[in-house]
């Protein structure tokens, strides 16, 4: 049988669940989800020769690393021809790319030093996303926006400062709005004497950084909050609560990453409740394991439960997904191909899913049918909508797509050291 006469089986079972395959293949293909550059190099970046720091980190020396803006490009380019669909990139403010010898500091970034990246996304027609990066940095020891020291605090809100501009800059030359996302690792290892004081200080900043003049229909600035950091895990300034509160009290997006709650605490849960009372939502969609918050997404049942809150709520156009994992042990393309497709799998999933009817059993009250549906829906054949769905986007299905990957490595990452 081929892909096709396959699709057709699976559209008559999913029609007589009350499912429209058609449509829910059409939805999908506008989705475009945000790559994360940070994966292809261990989040070294551009702008500097130190370790990673931050409180996040990547285990494993897999061969073949990204070691230039050039590899880096080539490497997300391979990526993006294995996954159907169009999506964005996500950079970081630490992947400036300065030319002749020049270099500016993280607080004097200009557009500039992002004009190869804008080079890049307008031939191939995707739209970049940006993130200041308050971490890797010498200055960024031990606190940045809410540090003691107003010399290094001013010194970080140039940076978030310098970074709208440069958001405003992509969104501008790409046609498209750009999802700005501030994260800080600032905590502390052990009990705090002073909560609020950190606290008082990251909300100062960010009055001061949003401060500037920019255009909110093209830069849609987000805070993203976490739990935790390595070498911070009695307390982080940058908590759930603060972020929250702050953005609904002044006009900029939550981001919320799953690896960033308490273990038995979920993003899908967060969802629903997020899009009541917020126009719009970013999510950095992740998997936390024990304590690492940044491995590569599977097709797990939290990443089906999130895409299930987007598409049934009826929001992919209120939340932005971006990827957000860094694996050094696995071959880095596979990393991104695997996340980046599983992401749209969960999507399919949840587009699959007879939703009207479901939401009907449970306000019946009919829990038994409820329960039976959902666990029979598990195994309808939603892989051969997905390889059609490749077929008619030009991408290799099944795990076809390894054999590029594997070539790419044996022709060009094996030949980096
Ligand atoms: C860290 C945050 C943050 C980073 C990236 C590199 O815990 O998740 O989003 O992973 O900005
Ligand atoms: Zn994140």
């Amino acid at each position: 049988m081929t892909t096709k006469q396959r699709y057709e089986a699976a559209r008559e079972i999913y029609r007589e669940a009350g499912v429209d395959t058609d449509r829910a293949l059409d939805i999908l293909k506008d989705v475009h989800i945000s790559m994360h550059c940070w994966q292809g190099d261990d989040v070294r970046g551009f702008d500097q020769d130190g370790p990673l720091s931050g409180g996040i980190q990547t285990t494993g020396n897999y061969p073949g690393r990204a070691r230039t803006p050039e590899e880096l490009m080539a490497d997300m380019d391979m990526a993006l021809r294995l996954i159907p669909g169009v999506h964005k990139i996500n950079l970081h403010a630490s992947y400036a790319i300065f030319e002749n010898g020049e270099f500016a500091d993280r607080d004097a970034l200009e557009p500039k030093h992002f004009r190869k990246w804008v080079e890049f996304a307008k031939q191939r027609g995707i739209g970049i996303d940006f993130n200041p990066t308050f971490f890797s940095h010498e200055k960024a020891e031990p606190f940045t926006l809410s540090s003691t020291d107003e010399s290094i605090r001013q010194f970080w809100i140039r940076h978030g400062q310098a970074c709208i501009r440069i958001s405003q800059y992509f969104a501008e030359e790409l046609g498209q709005p750009c999802v700005m996302n501030i994260w800080i690792p600032d905590g502390l290892k052990d009990v705090p004497a002073d909560r609020l004081g950190p606290r008082a200080r990251f909300a100062d900043s960010l009055d001061q950084i949003l401060a500037i003049p920019y255009d909110k229909t093209k830069v849609y600035v987000c805070l993203e909050s976490k739990v935790f950091g390595i070498g911070m895990e009695s307390y982080t300034v940058g908590s759930s609560e603060f972020c929250v509160n702050y953005a609904a009290k002044n006009g900029i997006l939550s981001l919320m990453d799953n690896g960033h709650y308490h273990p038995t605490e979920v993003v899908s849960d967060k969802i629903p409740s997020m899009l009541l009372f917020s126009e719009k939502l970013a999510l950095h969609v992740t998997r936390g394991v024990r304590w690492d918050s940044d491995h590569v997404v599977l097709l797990d049942d939290e990443t089906k439960e999130i895409a299930k809150e987007i598409v049934r709520n009826d929001a992919i156009d209120r939340v932005f997904l971006a990827l957000d994992y860094f694996d050094a042990s696995i071959n880095r393309i596979s990393a991104w191909v695997v996340g980046m497709r599983n992401m749209q799998k969960a999507l399919l999933y949840a587009l699959l899913q007879p939703a009207g009817k479901l939401k009907a059993l449970q306000d019946a009250g009919n829990f038994t049918e409820l329960m039976v549906l959902q666990e029979e829906l598990k195994l309808y054949p939603m892989g051969d909508v997905w390889n059609y769905f490749c077929e008619l986007y030009h991408v290799p299905q099944r795990e076809e797509w390894f054999a590029q990957v594997k070539r790419y490595e044996e022709d060009v990452l094996a030949k980096r050291n």
